[in-house]
């Protein structure tokens, strides 16, 4: 039965408050007067999944009933952030909510406050993966993400003495009252073991993967609500769990003790996420986290298909599966295993079945971002994967050699094996050949995909290219996290645009008119008001909400350049301090950043922020600057900073940053971008025209340029005294007295080699960022700018992005859920 007619799952306050009791006395044990802030959390969360739940059950059956064609979205990162307050928006219960709260005595932003975040991911790439779900989900496509259920996600971050210290993220410690886990679903996975070739009966090869070692896939799904309609689509995420039979084995044997440690060993597939951001450490362990989810999905993907179906020949109209980067490529050769060892179908039909699944979503032009694994590594661990990738790889050849005859080089830049040293397969080359679409995230980066990273498969395979420019969800970062603005956009141009973000537009007009101007500041500086008393919590400093809000947040990298910021606010300093009357508006410089634990330079770069901020902050009386590292940037704190950013810092050297997020989400809330031509930012420049947006910098093609004719740093240095100040100050240690050498490595790593043209492009960012000021200077032209800015993102919605995958690639359709 669709419709509750018992009250149980009622949308108003009253129906929400006798639920939340409920589950108080009945989920939690306890007495409403002895539960605490966290029951009433789990209460009021449980309350909230029950009037998901039916939506759930109905949105699966749709899909089967329909039998139509579903798209899988595998991942290993899922930056999904706090559920509750998004649920409770997605059912528009909100409100009814937050009374119901009242009326039990309980502030409902206290409560959204105690949710950790699920942090399943690194950065970009991981968020994305939840800002499709909440697109697909909205537009009511049948979509499924497939991921791994780490008990550990990204760590948290403390600063200790200026330092990132690392700490486990247990954001399960307390129950996740949002998963439901599924134990009659879980899949075995093989690992190690030995093949054996033999003879069918058919009179064909067979291959059989024997021995090693099994686990188990346990499945855990989250609901994933659309926005106001009746779609709740499910993420899936499986942990590992030791298999049963073979702690059997063990026990019966009378060794308890290695059966214990052995299960350790199992389980701890699903531990941790590895805290890498585009760079690959290359981990044992994390290609078994990459071929257990895979694994699992796939098996469970095959499944779902044989319920209803017989014949794999049409396993493409029901079944496509995206590769979110590199990370889960085994799945090609574990589809053809599946296919041709288990299923038995013949190589050519299993292998024209695998390409027309599978498209693969690059996200990274760096080399060391590259995955390759030792072919040794793969011959232990995966050895009939193995087997199936050369012959995958010799068939792929073959058609390389019969297309480019006699191009010996050609054939071993193209194959999927590394010769070397040390044999290494490559992942990109396997999700390429094993897909009928390839796509890049921002037009910039599909170009230089094509151009200058798999030139030759782009000649060869020049149909399967194609951009697909990243978006955001425009409910969780807009409607969700800026309340204000987006009451003060829908009283001029009304509801709608949070699932049709073009209506914006709209908008622009009203950029003309002063009281709406004056109503945009009053809603940025009550946002900043916001952000200057959370930091204040934080960090015990307060932000002066008349200052320039200029934003960095994004994971600490070399490429992002977090140095040239910081370097340029040193040498503001030093002009503050020399000559005041520089001074023309206060500032206040925010940086939120996680660096990879691993990452020498990157850690640096985080102790070195907070000693200019030690510094800065303690005559900001004088020069009006301020800085502020923000500890632990996660979801829920980019949500409170973006809302209340003036400048948006996007000034990654070009031809390094795929797309970007941030700053879409930056410029939808208001914040004009500071950047290069880099990544989607070339797209928003397109977008709010050249003279809505801060251009600096070296382009793409310029970069390469300059490397080739021999770029010296040196000669930046010595001919920018305001540069050569700045870095001096930094390498005598003025920001490290108790130890001057600390930041050597740092101010070497620029004059010496500067892999990232940090100190080309210096003087071109500091004259920029004087442009800024003085354009701030001019409050109405400003605020014009920012109108639209907010008036042209409707293209950054994830919504767009996700009807272009559903449209072009999966060639799934919308089908909406009855009410
Ligand atoms: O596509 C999402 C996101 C982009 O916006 C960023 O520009 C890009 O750096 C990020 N890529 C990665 C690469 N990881 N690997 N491999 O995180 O993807």
């Amino acid at each position: 039965n669709s419709n509750d007619d018992s009250g149980r799952t009622g949308s108003d306050a009253t129906s929400m408050r006798r639920s939340f009791l409920d589950h108080v006395r009945y989920s939690r044990g306890k007495n409403y007067e002895t539960s605490t802030a966290h029951d009433r959390f789990m209460a009021l969360s449980l309350a909230v999944r029950d009037r998901l739940a039916d939506r759930w059950v109905r949105t699966a059956r749709t899909y089967y009933e329909k039998d139509v064609k579903r798209a899988y979205y595998l991942s290993a990162e899922y930056l999904l952030g706090r559920a509750l307050g998004n649920n409770l928006l997605s059912l528009g219960m909100h409100d009814a909510a937050s009374e119901a709260m009242r009326e039990v005595g309980v502030d409902l932003t206290n409560l959204l406050e105690m949710e950790p975040d699920a942090g399943l991911g690194n950065g970009g790439l991981g968020r994305l993966a939840a800002c499709f779900l909440d697109s697909l989900a909205t537009l009511g496509y049948p979509g499924m993400g497939y991921g791994i259920r780490y008990e550990f996600g990204i760590f948290t971050q403390d600063i200790v003495d200026g330092y990132q210290v690392e700490r486990a993220d247990e954001w399960l410690k307390f129950g996740n009252p949002w998963e439901i886990v599924r134990p009659e679903k879980a899949v075995p996975v093989r690992f190690f073991g030995r093949v054996e070739h033999h003879q069918g009966p058919d009179g064909r090869p067979v291959a059989r993967w024997v021995g090693g070692k099994t686990v188990v896939g346990v499945p855990y799904d989250t609901p994933i609500a659309g926005y106001h309609n009746d779609t709740v689509n499910t993420l899936r995420l499986w942990q590992a769990r030791a298999s049963e039979e073979f702690d059997l084995l063990l026990f019966n044997a009378g060794d308890y003790e290695r059966s214990v440690v052995e299960k350790n060993d199992s389980e701890v597939i699903s531990k941790v996420l590895y805290p890498n951001d585009a760079f690959q450490a290359g981990k044992e362990l994390r290609l078994k986290q990459q071929y257990f989810f895979v694994a699992c999905s796939i098996a469970d993907i095959v499944r779902r298909f044989l319920k209803n179906h017989t014949d794999f020949r049409d396993f493409p109209k029901k079944a496509a599966i995206q590769l979110n980067d590199t990370h889960p490529a085994i799945g090609v050769a574990e589809l053809m295993r599946v296919l041709v060892d288990e299923k038995r179908l013949p190589w050519d039909e299993a292998w024209s079945i695998t390409q027309a699944v599978f498209g693969y979503t690059n996200h990274t032009l760096l080399a060391e971002a590259m995955e390759k694994w030792p072919a040794t590594l793969f011959e232990r661990l995966l050895p009939r994967h193995l087997e199936l990738i050369y012959e995958i790889n010799q068939r792929f050849l073959r058609q390389v050699q019969i297309r480019y005859p006699y191009d010996q080089e050609k054939q071993r830049r193209m194959s999927l094996v590394e010769e070397g040293p040390e044999k290494k397969i490559r992942m990109a080359h396997l999700a390429v050949v094993g897909s009928h679409s390839i796509n890049g995230v921002a037009a910039l980066h599909t170009d230089l995909l094509r151009r200058d990273v798999l030139p030759d498969f782009a000649a060869m395979y020049p149909e399967r290219f194609n951009n697909k420019t990243n978006g955001v969800t425009p409910r969780r970062w807009l409607a969700w996290c800026n309340p204000r603005l987006s009451k003060l956009i829908t009283s001029r141009i009304g509801e709608g645009w949070a699932t049709n973000l073009d209506k914006l537009r709209e908008l622009e007009p009203h950029a003309e008119d002063p009281a709406f101007r004056k109503a945009f500041r009053e809603v940025k500086r009550a946002n900043k008001e916001d952000l200057s008393q959370h930091i204040r919590d934080l960090r015990s400093v307060r932000l002066n909400p008349d200052a320039i809000f200029d934003v960095q947040i994004k994971r600490l990298h070399e490429y992002k350049r977090q140095l040239l910021d910081a370097v340029h606010i040193v040498a503001l300093w030093m002009r503050a301090r020399r000559d005041p009357s520089t001074i023309i508006h206060p500032r206040a410089f925010l940086f939120g950043a996680k660096a990879a634990p691993g990452y020498h330079l990157a850690k640096l770069t985080i102790r070195l922020i907070n000693g200019i901020a030690e510094v800065v902050n303690s005559d900001a009386g004088t020069t009006g600057l301020q800085v502020v590292f923000a500890p632990n940037y996660r979801v829920s704190l980019a949500e409170r900073i973006i809302p209340a950013a003036d400048v948006s810092e996007q000034i990654s050297t070009a031809g390094m940053e795929a797309s970007g997020t941030g700053n879409m989400k930056l410029m939808l809330n208001g914040a004009l971008t500071l950047g290069t031509l880099d990544g989607a930012n070339v797209e928003i420049r397109e977008a709010v025209g050249d003279e809505n947006f801060f251009l600096f910098g070296l382009t793409a093609d310029e970069v390469i340029a300059r490397k080739r004719a021999g770029y010296r740093p040196r000669d930046e240095y010595e001919k920018n005294l305001e540069l050569r100040e700045a870095l001096d100050l930094i390498s005598t240690g003025f920001f490290s007295p108790e130890d001057r050498a600390l930041y050597k490595p740092l101010v070497d790593s620029l004059l010496e080699e500067d892999r990232y043209l940090v100190l080309a492009d210096f003087a071109a960012y500091a004259a920029k960022q004087d442009e800024v000021v003085r354009a701030y200077q001019d409050a109405e032209g400003w605020t014009r700018k920012c109108i639209i800015n907010v008036a042209r993102a409707g293209i950054f919605s994830s919504d767009r992005t996700i009807k272009q995958y559903a449209e072009e690639i999966w060639r799934i359709q919308q089908t909406p859920v009855e009410p």
